[in-house]
């Protein structure tokens, strides 16, 4: 739908040589500074353009390789009631991963080339979906803190500067606020078990404790798009900003789960009201980026056997479609 509307926009639109500087690029630049929302057929900036395609279809791509290690404990769900749960919430994965392709596509990028470039490895998605779910307690970990983490991120992002992604944040972060609250459930349920029932939550803690830092990306003198993403209101607030929320919001969660976070440094700053917390091993963080996380190639080997498997699909789905448009060319 979006794609066909993009068909038919102006020429000043999308022509590149219109260049991001000049009176376009100033009255834009107002626009955004006066928090107006640019829309697929406006004039835009290249660079925003493509910056806004780079980070909206690795977050869809997050949303779609994310299913992947919540998909591998469906069938080992301890009961029907978590398992119904953990379904709905890995379908909802799925429909994010789609609003958040429409939402590219207005910007000029086939879902197609978006596949591609997935499934050739060279489009990057989160790096905390290159770590394995070893036990239960990781479908509790990964609801606290994986989707905590992204609901930090995400709700600044139903403010961004660019309709179509801001748009559907909302609906996204809404239903990451479920994700989060099942995910705790868990962890309750789990740290009030049995003591191996406690132990197995405290080894998911340490496990993805640090991890999850890692997910709102660089340190902020190492991020090299935040200053002018956040010029052009698309990030509200820096990668470290958004981190220390996390960990002062988060750290109470565990003491009340009577959880330890692995952190021997982690600290209350009276004076700053903020936790400090310890160093982050940025080299892991690097090698999961590289592709030599934990799980990067079976993510990447199950999403191309899923592609080719679905192929079925597709051509039933094209198949039917082709036949509609016959039958209705027949009725008019
Ligand atoms: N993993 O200059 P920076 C979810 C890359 S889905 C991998 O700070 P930016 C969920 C970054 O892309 C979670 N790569 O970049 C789903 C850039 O690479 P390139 C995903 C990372 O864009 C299912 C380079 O490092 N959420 O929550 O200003 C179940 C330099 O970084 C990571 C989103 O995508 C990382 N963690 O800021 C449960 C939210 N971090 O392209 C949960 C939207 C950084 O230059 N995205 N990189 O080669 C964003 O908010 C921003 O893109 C980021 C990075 C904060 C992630």
């Amino acid at each position: 739908m979006y794609t066909q509307g993009l068909d038919s926009l102006g020429k000043e639109c999308v022509d590149r040589s219109a260049g991001d500087s000049g009176p376009l690029a100033q009255r834009f630049q107002e626009r955004v500074d006066a928090d107006e929302k640019i829309e697929p057929r406006d004039w835009m900036p290249d660079a925003y353009r493509q910056t806004l395609i780079r980070q909206i279809s690795q977050h869809a791509h997050s949303e779609i390789v994310g299913m992947l290690p919540e998909g591998n404990w469906i069938s080992r769900a301890p009961t029907l009631r978590r398992k119904a749960v953990l379904i709905a919430k890995v379908q909802d994965e799925g429909g994010h991963g789609m609003y958040l392709y429409s939402a590219a596509e207005t910007l000029g990028i086939s879902r197609d080339q978006m596949q591609e470039q997935l499934l050739a490895g060279t489009a990057k998605y989160s790096s905390i979906f290159n770590y394995p779910t070893l036990t239960w307690a990781d479908m509790g970990a990964i609801g606290w803190l994986v989707d905590g983490a992204a609901i930090l991120n995400q709700i600044p992002i139903c403010r961004c500067s660019y309709g179509p992604y801001a748009r559907a944040m909302v609906r996204i972060c809404k239903e990451e606020s479920f994700h989060q609250r099942q995910g705790f459930e868990i962890m309750l349920t789990l740290a009030r078990g049995t003591p191996s029932q406690r132990e197995m939550a405290q080894d998911a803690l340490d496990r993805w404790w640090w991890p999850s830092l890692m997910m709102f990306g660089p340190g902020d003198a190492q991020s090299r798009h935040t200053a002018q993403s956040m010029r052009w209101k698309i990030k509200r607030f820096t990668n470290d900003e958004l981190r220390q929320k996390f960990v002062d919001v988060t750290v109470p969660q565990a003491r009340f789960l009577g959880l330890t976070v692995p952190d021997p440094h982690l600290a209350w700053d009276e004076a700053q009201q903020h936790y400090r917390f310890g160093a982050i091993d940025w080299s892991e963080f690097q090698a999961v980026l590289q592709g030599n996380g934990p799980c990067n190639r079976e993510r990447l080997q199950m999403r191309r056997a899923a592609h080719e498997e679905g192929a079925w699909v597709r051509e039933a789905a094209t198949a039917h479609a082709r036949k509609q448009a016959v039958r209705q060319g027949e009725a008019a």
